[in-house]
């Protein structure tokens, strides 16, 4: 039988410069796998601990504390285990932390050896990672929900909302989505550059240009959409994260480039004016983690038409989404494994949210790596959709070019004609 024969993690970088863990996987048979785990900007409060040294190194944020972990109490529960047993190897890790949110270990550690396991796992058979997790029935390539203009905690510029997107609507195939969304992409840096606005990116690779208010980015990429020879709403339409959780303030949310505070109730109306005025198709985040009676209320609103994701509402996690679906809030959850710290969780609440349909939106961290397992994880669950930025900076591309290979190798494949592409 194969075994684990090897596990042991060091401390790498981040696209923002940030520490964070490579955990690297041996079996018996030589096969060597790793994986680096993400970190986000604009966390939920809800979400699996990510463990930081706190000390001098890094303005606190090394993680030496986890590495040690995953090198000494991790790598001795799990050496000797079978690696086809992700749902084993997962649990005994969640046993061996004993807290609900991975506080003890870090889910950095622990999701940086359940993703090194589960691709070592895979390579060892000689499969794809999205085979391996997802089988016979993976064939779906995601619809990109292609990051923009950045803003909010991604950027250093006026725009409170922090991620303006756009979505391919009814194109073939994911190559010829991406290829519409990249030439927008161009177009909209034109404009912006036209405007004598800065052209530098956000976190995420989408622009950071300071604008006057939340609408006028909007206005911007109605431009661009249409210069690159695209109708908006037919072929591409309009995705937000609003990432709203960040603007609470005492008595609503605060608009800082609109000097303006808003109620629950005004924002939700501010959203049905934008969605009336623009062919949004998705919201995410758009009232905050704790205010469930506004999300409620958005949902009766608009819930019908538009998606409405919810991301640090329900950071990944089962429990909370069944909360959610039993409350009828949202219609849909974004994905984040470092939310809930392992594979296995991960395909848990994708199960959850896809049997009650919910839509499911794989996605990034603001803070990313080069390392694509989220492209191979959006087509093993066929989530549907990804978020995973612009087509610019090395860690976004990496899991726009990791999908390329594979719509390449399922439609060169036993599955010639029969590769879905979500839209
Ligand atoms: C989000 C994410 C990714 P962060 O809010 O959806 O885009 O940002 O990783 O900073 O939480
Ligand atoms: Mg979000």
């Amino acid at each position: 039988m194969i075994y684990i024969e090897d596990i042991s993690a060091d401390e790498v970088l981040d696209s923002r410069g940030n520490p964070t863990v490579r955990a690297k996987v041996v079996l018996s048979d030589g096969t060597i796998a790793s994986a680096i785990v993400p970190s986000g900007a604009s966390t939920g409060k809800r979400e699996a601990l990510e463990l930081r040294d706190a000390d001098a190194r890094y303005m606190g944020k090394g993680v030496l504390k986890a590495c040690e972990n995953v090198n000494t109490e991790i790598a001795d529960e799990l050496m000797g285990m079978n690696p086809f047993n992700q749902a084993i190897i997962d649990d005994a890790m969640k046993k061996l932390d004993g807290t609900e949110n991975y506080g003890r270990l870090g889910a950095n550690a622990v999701l940086g050896v359940s993703m090194a396991i589960a691709r070592a796992a895979a390579a060892s058979l000689g499969m794809p990672l999205y085979r391996y997790l997802g089988g016979a029935n993976a064939m779906t390539l995601p619809t990109p929900m292609f990051n923009i203009i950045n803003g909010g905690s991604h950027a250093n510029n006026s725009v409170d909302f922090q991620e303006y997107m756009i979505m391919p609507l009814n194109f073939d195939n994911f190559s010829e989505a991406l290829r519409a969304c990249t030439e927008v992409y161009h177009q909209l840096k034109k404009i912006i550059g036209s405007m004598g606005e800065s052209t530098a990116l956000g976190d995420e690779g989408g622009f950071a240009p300071n604008l006057k208010d939340n609408e006028e980015p909007i206005k911007v990429i109605m431009q661009a959409i249409e210069k690159a020879g695209y109708e908006a709403g037919k072929d591409i339409a309009i995705a937000l994260d609003v990432a709203s959780s960040e603007l609470v303030v005492e008595g609503g949310y605060k608009l800082d480039s609109e000097k303006r505070t808003l109620s629950s109730a005004e924002l939700v109306a501010y959203y049905e004016n934008l969605c009336a005025k623009y062919p949004i198709v998705s919201i995410e985040d758009g009232l905050s983690e704790d205010d469930w009676d506004g999300w409620k209320l958005l949902t009766e609103k608009l819930g019908a038409k538009v998606q409405l994701v919810g991301d640090d509402l329900f950071v990944t996690n089962e429990k909370i989404l069944a909360e959610g679906i039993a409350k009828n809030i949202a219609n849909a959850i974004l994905i984040k494994p470092n939310q809930i710290g392992s594979v296995t969780e991960t395909m848990r609440t994708v199960r959850l949210a896809q049997r009650n349909n919910y839509k499911c939106v794989m996605s990034h961290r603001s803070g990313e790596s080069e390392d694509a397992f989220i492209a191979d994880f959006a087509v093993a669950l066929n989530t549907g959709e990804i978020k995973t930025g612009a087509t610019a900076r090395g860690e976004r591309t990496a899991k726009y070019n990791r999908l390329l290979e594979i719509e390449r190798e399922l439609s060169l494949s036993e599955y010639i004609g029969q590769q879905l592409f979500s839209k």
